[in-house]
Parts: structure tokens; C-alpha cells; sequence
């Protein structure tokens, strides 16, 4: 994690002109398909005005989107219509169809929010702390309510929400949120408040390249979740590579200022 922020949006701001616009039509969730980790207790999705439902208390359930997620800008709402569970929403990024259902060793980029700290089910219950994490999932995990729940095993937890680490979301509350996913680095905000900057470096085994593949939306034991997309960029490599050097530069310069204060 680092904090390379304002010098990445004030020389961002001045090549990304469209992501500065807010878009108000929604976009087309056409070709959406759904991925359930348990066949016996999936998600209910449904699409419709461009909004994506899912209305079950179903295992980990995934919406993924029919294009790749590399290089591109997403901003859109998330929402919980209920007052009655408080577990999972999120998203993924760089996911790989099948990966939740089908044990294999692809990764993933996992973004989840839980309302409340809960333990799981079973007789060696993992906790679920409340809060906004962003993790890597290799894999499908032989206990969803181990590793996906507690994120252990498969799901290696890379960093907490800046200011929504440990802060649940609300019941029958939109919030907005845009991700900007590069290969080399994953920043996203929730209602304009950066929460997540993680680079491919961060990652265990530093890999050189975050995963491609697609973007999703994630439940998991939550019902009555809701989806949209606002907006859908392409991130063109010029300024992906102006973020890179912007960010060499930033923790450059933060490394020389500590050297001067020793
Ligand atoms: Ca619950
Ligand atoms: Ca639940």
C-alpha cells in the first residue's frame, strides 16, 4: 500500500478528462452470467433495467461481466434492500468463469464489505470481521465459510478500506464506488473516498501483473443486494504508464524526505 494518491490524481486529472465526468445512464449488464460456489444453494440473480438483483441467502455467488477488466474503469452503485442479514457484498476484478465453482488455481481480485463481525457455521467457526478488505483468491476453496468468510487458505487478505476497514455497510443504503484496474496497480473508492491502493507488487510472490480476466459483482450470505454500473472506461496505457512513473516518483521522493529526517 501506498500513498501515492494526490500526485497520481492531479497528473491523472489532467489525462483522464472522461473518468472526471460523472455518467448518469447506466450501463448494460447485458451478458452478464452468474458463477455459485454450491450448486445446492446458489445466488438468484436477475437483470433488469440495467440493474442487477440478488435476492438469496446463498453461498458465494459472483456476476461476472462477458468482457476482461484489465485497463478499465468502473463506477457504479451497491446496495443492500434489507435490514435483516449483514453479511457479504463486493466485487471482483480479474476473474477467471469458473473459478468459484470449479477447483482450479486461477486467481483473483476479491473486494468484499460485511455489515457485522460474525462467526461462521460449524464446529471450528472462522470469524468474519465487518469491514472493507481486498484480498487475492487463488483457487476454489474447499470450505467457502473457512476461507472466503474468514479470508484464510486461498484468500490471502492484502489490505483493509482506508477510512471502511472496520466499518460495516448500512441497511437500504446506496453507495457509489469506481475502481481503476491496471496491471500493475488496483485503486477504488467508495462515495469518493479512496479506500484501496494496491499495487501488483503488494501481492504474495509480487507477480508482475495483476490477473486478467473479468470484472464481477460478489454476494455471499447476503440477500437483496443490488448493482449497477455507471460507467465503463478504458484506461489507456499512456496515462496507466503516467500512474506507474507518477507512483515511482511519489515513493522517490517519500524515500528521500525519510532519508533526510533520520
Ligand atoms: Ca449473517
Ligand atoms: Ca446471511
Amino acid at each position: 500500500m501506498k500513498s501515492i494518491f494526490p500526485a497520481c490524481a492531479i497528473l491523472a486529472s489532467a489525462f483522464f478528462p472522461l473518468l472526471a465526468q460523472k455518467a448518469t445512464a447506466a450501463v448494460s449488464l447485458a451478458g452478464f452470467a452468474a458463477d455459485n460456489y454450491n450448486p445446492s444453494n446458489p445466488g438468484a440473480w436477475s437483470i433488469a433495467s440495467d440493474t442487477a438483483l440478488q435476492l438469496a441467502n446463498s453461498d458465494p455467488t459472483i456476476l461476472f461481466s462477458p468482457g476482461n477488466s484489465l485497463n478499465n474503469s468502473y463506477e457504479g452503485t451497491m446496495t443492500v434492500n434489507t435490514s435483516t442479514d449483514d453479511d457479504f457484498i463486493g466485487l471482483v476484478l480479474g476473474y477467471t468463469p469458473g473459478s468459484l465453482s470449479t477447483p482450479g488455481t486461477s486467481q483473483y481480485i476479491l473486494i468484499d464489505w460485511k455489515q457485522a463481525t460474525q462467526a461462521g457455521p460449524g464446529p471450528s467457526p472462522v470469524n468474519g470481521p465487518r469491514g472493507l478488505a481486498l484480498s487475492v483468491v487463488t483457487g476454489r476453496p474447499a470450505d467457502a465459510f473457512s476461507d472466503l468468510w474468514g479470508h484464510t487458505g486461498t484468500v490471502a487478505e492484502i489490505a483493509r478500506g482506508a477510512t471502511l476497514g472496520s466499518t460495516g455497510w448500512a441497511d437500504n443504503t446506496t453507495y457509489t464506488f469506481r475502481v481503476d484496474y491496471t496491471p500493475t496497480n488496483i485503486l477504488f473508492y467508495v462515495n469518493d473516498v479512496l479506500q484501496f491502493d494496491v499495487d501488483a507488487t503488494d501481492l504474495p510472490g509480487a507477480p508482475s501483473s495483476l490477473p486478467q480476466g473479468r470484472f464481477g459483482f460478489y454476494a455471499f450470505s447476503q440477500e437483496f443486494t443490488q448493482f449497477n454500473l455507471t460507467s465503463v472506461e478504458t484506461i489507456p496505457e499512456a496515462s496507466a504508464l503516467l500512474l506507474s512513473a507518477a507512483a515511482t516518483v511519489s515513493s522517490l521522493l517519500r524515500r528521500r524526505r525519510s532519508q533526510l529526517a533520520d
